[in-house]
């Protein structure tokens, strides 16, 4: 008779070769790993952090006198999540980069399948064209350059201009769905100014006739004085929500959906004093601070931000914002993407 001990070992030992058996043929037992394939909730690597701008902006300068954009094409530096380091991304499934562009400069035309969004830091007068429509950037301002969509960016003004980059990088790579093709030309001919696209379908109204042939906005640029003017009459009259105070959400104004495919984007108001409540989603979101300051609680650790300062909050990890003055915050996340899958989740309080 065999011990147990024995017959244990016995068995472990038959799996053990049977593993390696089918392991040649490119097999694996799932029970061994189940528990990893099927969690109870998500397991994301994705940390929360803050990127102080005052780290980041003298460090965008001397990156300026180290390498041209005729060089680098892009001048970046990636906000590489703690917990993702070396692949390029701000959240498991999104990317985030602060970019700089110097007086003078031209960052060549290109497209690629990644959809990209801006949202001015600091300065103005810069432009992007998208599709031949030269948009402005002006701190504040929201702008889309759509999947495939040719775009350049330049400087024509006397100051640096930088902006924090958001694309659905690590999206379309999981997906294997990238392309990208630069453009004969360094720059696009300007057709239009984006002004055109904000008479056509920034007035609550669409030109007659219209028809939507892409998942995108057709409008391309989201100035913030607009934004910002609806928070303020909104402050005014309405009570703040209990986690998020008065929050607004960019949209297609052709569809009343999100403004891109993958990417969710948003602007908030935080009144002076305000102390959410607690509140948790599926989609990891990374926070831009337009105006103010204050604190956000996640993951046992406090996030204090000031104006430009750029943090994380990562999948399902329960978080709170506060405000020490009014605060204005710019946001994104893969909540369109989520929702189109039916695997979106949010808890409040
Ligand atoms: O401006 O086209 O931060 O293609 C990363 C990739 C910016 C851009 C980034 C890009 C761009």
């Amino acid at each position: 008779m065999k011990s147990t001990l024995q017959m244990k070992r016995t068995v472990s030992e038959q799996r053990q070769s049977f593993y390696e058996e089918i392991n040649r043929a490119n097999l694996a037992p799932l029970w061994e790993v189940l528990h990893d394939v099927v969690t109870r909730e998500p397991k994301t690597p994705c940390l929360p952090y803050l990127w102080k701008w005052a780290d980041i902006w003298p460090w965008l300068l001397k990156a300026s006198d180290l390498i041209s954009t005729q060089e680098s094409i892009r001048r970046v530096l990636v906000l590489e999540n703690p917990g993702l380091r070396g692949k390029s991304s701000i959240t498991h499934s999104l990317y985030g980069g602060v970019q700089v562009i110097m007086p003078g400069e031209v960052a060549p035309s290109h497209r690629h399948s990644q959809t990209a969004m801006r949202f001015v830091l600091q300065g103005k007068g810069a432009y992007t064209t998208v599709s031949g429509q030269r948009v402005s950037m002006n701190v504040g301002d929201f702008i889309i350059t759509p999947s495939w969509v040719f775009h350049d960016h330049g400087n024509p003004s006397d100051e640096p201009v930088a902006w924090l980059d958001g694309l659905d990088v690590a999206l379309v790579e999981l997906l294997d769905a990238q392309f990208m093709e630069v453009d004969s030309g360094e720059r696009q001919v300007v057709q239009h100014a984006a002004d055109l696209d904000l008479a056509r379908f920034g007035n609550t109204m669409l030109p007659v006739g219209y028809k939507s042939h892409s998942r995108t906005s057709p409008l391309f640029w989201y100035p913030y004085d607009r934004t910002r003017e609806a928070l303020e009459t909104m402050k005014t009259q309405d009570d703040p929500h209990e986690c998020w105070g008065h929050k607004l959400q960019y949209t297609d104004p052709s569809t009343g959906g999100w403004a891109m495919p993958t990417m969710a984007t948003f602007m908030q108001l935080l009144p002076v004093g305000f102390r959410g409540a607690v509140y948790r989603s599926t989609d990891s979101t990374v926070y831009a601070v337009v105006e103010g300051e204050g604190r956000c609680h996640v993951g046992g650790q406090t996030l204090a931000f000031g104006p430009k300062d750029v943090f994380v909050c990562p999948s399902w990890m329960p978080y709170r914002l506060e405000a020490t003055t009014e605060t204005v915050l710019f946001s994104y996340s893969d909540r369109p993407a989520q929702q189109a899958l039916d695997l979106w989740r949010e808890q409040i309080g």
